[in-house]
């Protein structure tokens, strides 16, 4: 046991809930949170763990004992990319209400393109009865994910279940039943497959600025939607949204769906706003359970006191 086992939150996330969940959280630990105004100044030199979501720049400076850092959620590009980190463990978060949330907005998005919900909105407000024909099925279009993760495997086998097509890519070659799979060499060939691509892929080096024009030209045209759609909730940072803008006016791309962008908030005066055939979501496919993060920071100090190692650890060459 660590003489000194306190932890030190910095979450941006609402404080309600924060301040709710750590009513029945870490038992027997002092927890120095830096939502609370009363801990602004405090010295923080010696605490073994820190839970953080988009931290305060200095806090690693300040924080110069710790053990593990834990981040608020599962993507880490918010601690990787902006600081300069101790050589120390990251933990990042995975969860099955994160993962469930992650797969219920990309089959919703899905369906969104596959059934022509914008289209039917449009034509509810203006009182027109129109029916759009033909009505393609699922089983007619191939749903094309980049990242096989925890999130990504678990949306494909939502999809599946819902009658799509579905084909997967990551940079190493994956086994998932009853999908077809592509590695990092497999890029044009999974891109040509593609119909609805979607993106679920961590933010890093190789990632950023990925979803871009020269993609978006591989991808199927003619498929049955007619042409491609793309769906992005892994980070903004790999999408470039004036190609998407530019792909959506051009006929490259039929429709998108975006719940991260570049700079969030979304600029008031992005293009994207007004584009017929876009959804747009704030950063909110899948947000993190307060409770359900406890509960795994929990988890993992027990396991890391106890001598076990540590799970969910990020691999810092690889930036997720
Ligand atoms: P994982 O680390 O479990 O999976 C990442 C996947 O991406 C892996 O399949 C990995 O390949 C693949 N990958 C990484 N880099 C490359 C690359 N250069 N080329 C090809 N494939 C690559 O992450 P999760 O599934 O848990 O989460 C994915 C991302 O989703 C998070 O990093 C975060 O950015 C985002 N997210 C967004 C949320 C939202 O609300 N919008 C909520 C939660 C997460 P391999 O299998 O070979 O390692
Ligand atoms: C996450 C996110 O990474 O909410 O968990 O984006």
């Amino acid at each position: 046991m660590l003489e000194n086992n306190a932890i030190i939150l910095d979450l941006k996330f609402p404080r309600a809930g924060i301040v709710a969940a750590l009513k029945n959280a870490f038992p027997g630990r002092e927890v120095i949170d830096m939502g609370d105004p009363a801990n602004a100044g405090r010295n923080l030199s010696d605490f073994p763990y820190a839970v953080v979501w988009k931290p305060d720049p200095s806090l690693f400076e300040k924080a110069g004992d710790l053990k593990v850092i834990f981040s608020g959620g599962a993507g880490v590009d918010h601690i990787l990319s902006a600081y300069e980190l101790p050589d120390l463990p990251v933990v990042r978060f995975v969860d099955r209400s994160l993962t469930d949330r992650m797969s219920e907005w990309v089959v919703l998005q899905c369906l969104t393109h596959l059934r022509g919900a914008l289209v039917y909105q449009r034509q509810q407000r203006d009182h027109v009865w129109n029916e759009l024909s033909p009505q393609p099925e699922a089983r007619d279009v191939t749903v094309g994910v980049m990242g096989l993760g925890v999130l990504g495997e678990d949306a494909v086998k939502k999809l599946k279940v819902m009658g799509f097509d579905v084909v997967g890519w990551s940079r190493r070659k994956r086994q998932i039943d009853g999908i077809e799979t592509f590695d990092a060499e497999g890029l044009d060939a999974f891109l040509a497959r593609t119909d609805i691509l979607v993106g679920l892929l961590p933010l890093t080096a190789e990632t950023r600025g990925l979803y871009g024009a020269t993609l978006f030209r591989k991808l199927r045209q003619g498929g049955a939607l007619g042409k491609p759609v793309f769906i992005n909730a892994g980070r903004g940072g790999s999408q470039v949204e004036a190609d998407i803008v530019a792909a959506l006016r051009d006929g490259v791309l039929g429709g998108a769906s975006l719940d991260v962008f570049e700079t969030e908030p979304l600029s008031a005066d992005s293009p994207l706003w007004d584009l017929d055939n876009v959804v747009i979501t704030p950063h909110a496919a899948a947000a993190s359970d307060v409770e359900a993060l406890f509960r795994h920071v929990e988890r993992q100090i027990a396991r890391f006191e106890s001598g076990k190692p540590l799970e969910h650890v990020v691999d810092r060459a690889a930036g997720y």
